[in-house]
């Protein structure tokens, strides 16, 4: 009796264990249902919020009557390998530069703005996009469209096949170009800034002209890049910082020291660019001898001696060119590095000159170049300019190019 009556109680606290346990179970299974119901319901949340954000960037795009694309963050991650370093085309001032191929084949140049230079809203930045995708010319580099996602900015460009003049005359490329492809890629860069200066409906100063911001399409046609980006960075008020001048030698005096920004600022560059085209190498070379150090003050001693031709890539003089033709262009280029300002012609000029429909007026004065005064000291200063400028502030000085070692 004793002990079927213990075995039943067994039996009864067997059951009760078992039923609590379904129960238990039941009610976990329940919650487990009821909470993946509702990480749906909030991911559908998401997905609708996010739906309805594009749906309102790209009304805002479409308000322009022309053409861009607003990219999803997932579609431009695909399209460079979520960003893969075997894609980096290179990287600049602004941020990242990637090698993307978009799902209908079309290569693209990706470039994401750093975050936390670009501190700017949303829609500040879609009007900017906007802005900059209705600057349209065949020198200029296309903006094909943007994506802005959380802190992200990103714009796309078209992808050059030629990537940029700066690989093709510093050397290290095996690429050579004859006399008549530089002079259709100077022209050719004298016309986009043309545009951009005179004839484009707003006025764009370009602020960093350089040679890895020319790019070459598979014809060797130069496409400007990059113009209208400071209009990304409203904060940053250091005309000087390394952003907008890659290196000192491609900035004008005016500009590097009181800050005064107008299109003779680019049109300074433009000559020292020209120079490094028709020379092949690069403005500021300080393992050269001490001459021939920074490329304007070195082609204006070789003018003074009459030798200028002697500034003309070796290799382009075998292959042939037509001295008076190389001689105008380093004329021209003398001129738009005049120390003042108003004494550099306007781009629409400076395209007439190129292309002989006007004289080459005058004889240029001595430029404008970065200079050592003193050998003692190996201080950098402005050379050629007669009225006092106030000196450099300690700030400045930190993005003069590297001091020559001693010898
Ligand atoms: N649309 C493009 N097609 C092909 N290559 C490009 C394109 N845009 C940029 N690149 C390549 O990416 C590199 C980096 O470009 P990026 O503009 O970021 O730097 P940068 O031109 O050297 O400096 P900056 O920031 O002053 O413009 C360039 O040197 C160029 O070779
Ligand atoms: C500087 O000039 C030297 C000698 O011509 C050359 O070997 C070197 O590549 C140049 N450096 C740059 C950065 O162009
Ligand atoms: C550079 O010039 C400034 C003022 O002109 C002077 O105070 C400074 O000592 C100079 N630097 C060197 C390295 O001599
Ligand atoms: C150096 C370089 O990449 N050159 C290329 C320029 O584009 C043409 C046409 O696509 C190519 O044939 C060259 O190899
Ligand atoms: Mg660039």
């Amino acid at each position: 009796m004793q002990a079927s009556g213990s075995s039943s109680e067994m039996r009864f606290s067997a059951l009760f264990f078992f039923l609590g346990a379904i129960t238990v179970l039941g009610i976990l299974l329940i919650l487990m249902i009821i909470y993946w119901k509702f990480d749906k319901a909030k991911e559908l949340m998401k997905s609708m919020l996010r739906n309805k954000r594009l749906e309102a960037s790209k009304n805002f795009l479409n308000g322009n009557l022309r053409t861009i694309s607003y990219f999803d963050f997932n579609t431009l991650k695909k399209a460079t390998k979520n960003f893969h370093s075997g894609y980096l085309l290179g990287r600049g001032g602004f941020g990242p530069v990637y090698r993307g191929k978009l799902a209908d084949g079309r290569l693209v140049a990706v470039k994401k703005l750093s975050a936390e230079k670009s501190q700017q809203g949303e829609s500040e930045f879609l009007s900017e996009v906007r802005m900059i995708t209705s600057i349209q010319h065949k020198n200029l580099v296309r903006l094909l469209g943007c994506c802005s996602d959380g802190s992200q900015r990103v714009l796309v460009y078209e992808y050059m096949k030629n990537r940029s003049l700066d690989l093709m005359i510093y050397g290290k490329n095996d690429q050579f170009l004859n006399w008549n492809t530089r002079f259709q890629i100077i022209l050719g860069i004298a016309r986009g800034l043309q545009y951009l200066h005179e004839d484009s409906h707003v006025r764009i100063v370009h602020r960093d002209i350089k040679a890895s911001n020319i790019l070459l399409d598979e014809k060797f046609q130069p496409k400007i890049g990059d113009f209208g980006l400071a209009r990304f960075f409203p904060e940053d008020q250091a005309y000087l910082s390394t952003t907008f001048a890659g290196t000192l030698g491609y900035t004008a005096p005016e500009y590097a020291i009181r800050g005064e920004l107008s299109e003779k600022a680019d049109i300074y560059s433009f000559g020292v660019l020209v120079l490094e085209i028709i020379s092949c190498r690069k403005n500021t070379n300080l393992t050269l001898s001490s001459e021939m150090q920074y490329l304007p003050e070195y082609a204006w001693k070789l003018y003074e001696r009459s030798r200028v031709i002697e500034l003309v890539d070796p290799r382009m003089r075998e292959d042939g060119i037509v001295e008076n033709d190389v001689l105008q262009v380093i004329n021209v280029a003398f001129l738009c590095l005049q120390p003042h300002a108003n004494q550099r012609p306007p781009m629409s000029e400076i395209v007439a000159m190129l292309t002989c429909k006007v004289k080459t007026v005058g004889t240029p004065m001595r430029p404008a170049f970065m200079d050592r005064r003193n050998k003692r000291d190996e201080n950098l200063s402005w050379d050629s300019i007669s009225e006092p400028f106030p000196s450099l502030t300690r700030s400045d000085s930190s993005s003069l190019p590297p001091q020559p070692p001693p010898n």
